[in-house]
């Protein structure tokens, strides 16, 4: 049995139990899935300030997990406290966008991605730079449908979406989409039958590959910048959060 802890950074409770629920219908027969979210935050992640939060947000699942995970994954298309998790736990943590990115990347030479609003552009093209697809990946764009309102799913949103990705396409003449958001993972097989090019969801793609590292034995190296933090005392509403000090 694989625990795969699957985190939505968001305090939204129905966004991860949609999320919850396209991680369960890709993962295999042995792969148990717990869903969680953090016990603040943002609502959705739109910004720098929501993923500063966010990012605690995710500190404090992985830190406070039981069971220990086997595997964990980060469902926020920011990847948002990724490097804090893999020094706090030794399982496999891989975020929705590096995961997408590198799916997208061994499927058409360059790939674009349609993501929600157009302030969180600069994050995805940032996380592109720090993994190295900037090659690889030739547009990002914004639709500005807010995360929230991806729930609802007006027809009118998921045209909105097809129109952005058949533009992107075009204007990019590239052979790939990737979903530049967790909320955006149901309309993954629609978007892909009307596009005829690979539409990657990174929650799916991310279950897939963190059960690959966990079959294989593989862990989170903690040799270095992810070996666990220092022992120490954290203060605050964050004192449940810290590293036992010896003595
Ligand atoms: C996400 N926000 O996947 C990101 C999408 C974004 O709350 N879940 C969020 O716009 O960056």
């Amino acid at each position: 049995m694989t625990h795969l802890l699957l985190i939505n950074p968001n305090t939204t409770a129905s966004m991860t139990a949609a999320i919850a629920e396209t991680a369960r219908a890709v993962a295999a027969a042995g792969t148990q899935v717990q869903a969680c979210q953090p016990t603040f935050g943002p609502v959705s992640i739109e910004g720098h300030f929501d993923e500063a939060i966010a990012a605690a947000g995710v500190a404090e699942q992985v830190r406070l997990a039981d069971p220990v995970p086997d595997a964990v994954v980060i469902a926020c298309f920011g990847d948002p406290g990724l490097d804090a998790a893999r020094e706090a736990v030794d399982a496999p943590v891989l975020g929705i966008a590096e995961a997408a990115f590198h799916a997208a990347a061994m499927l058409a030479s360059g790939f674009s991605v349609v993501t929600t609003m157009t302030r969180t552009c600069v994050t995805a093209e940032r996380l592109l730079q720090r993994y190295g697809f900037e090659r690889s990946c030739r547009g990002v764009h914004g639709t500005d449908i807010p995360v929230l309102a991806l729930e609802a799913m007006a027809r009118d949103t998921l045209a909105q979406i097809e129109a952005a990705c058949r533009q992107a396409l075009v204007a990019d003449r590239s052979g790939a989409i990737v979903l530049g958001c967790a909320g955006m993972a149901a309309l993954t097989q629609t978007l892909q039958q009307r596009l005829r090019v690979p539409v990657i969801d990174g929650v799916a793609a991310a279950v897939k590959f963190a059960e690959a590292l966990a079959a294989l034995g593989l862990t989170t190296s903690k040799r270095g910048d992810y070996a666990r933090p220092l022992p120490k005392r954290y203060d605050g509403w964050a004192a449940a959060l810290g590293w036992p000090t010896a003595g």
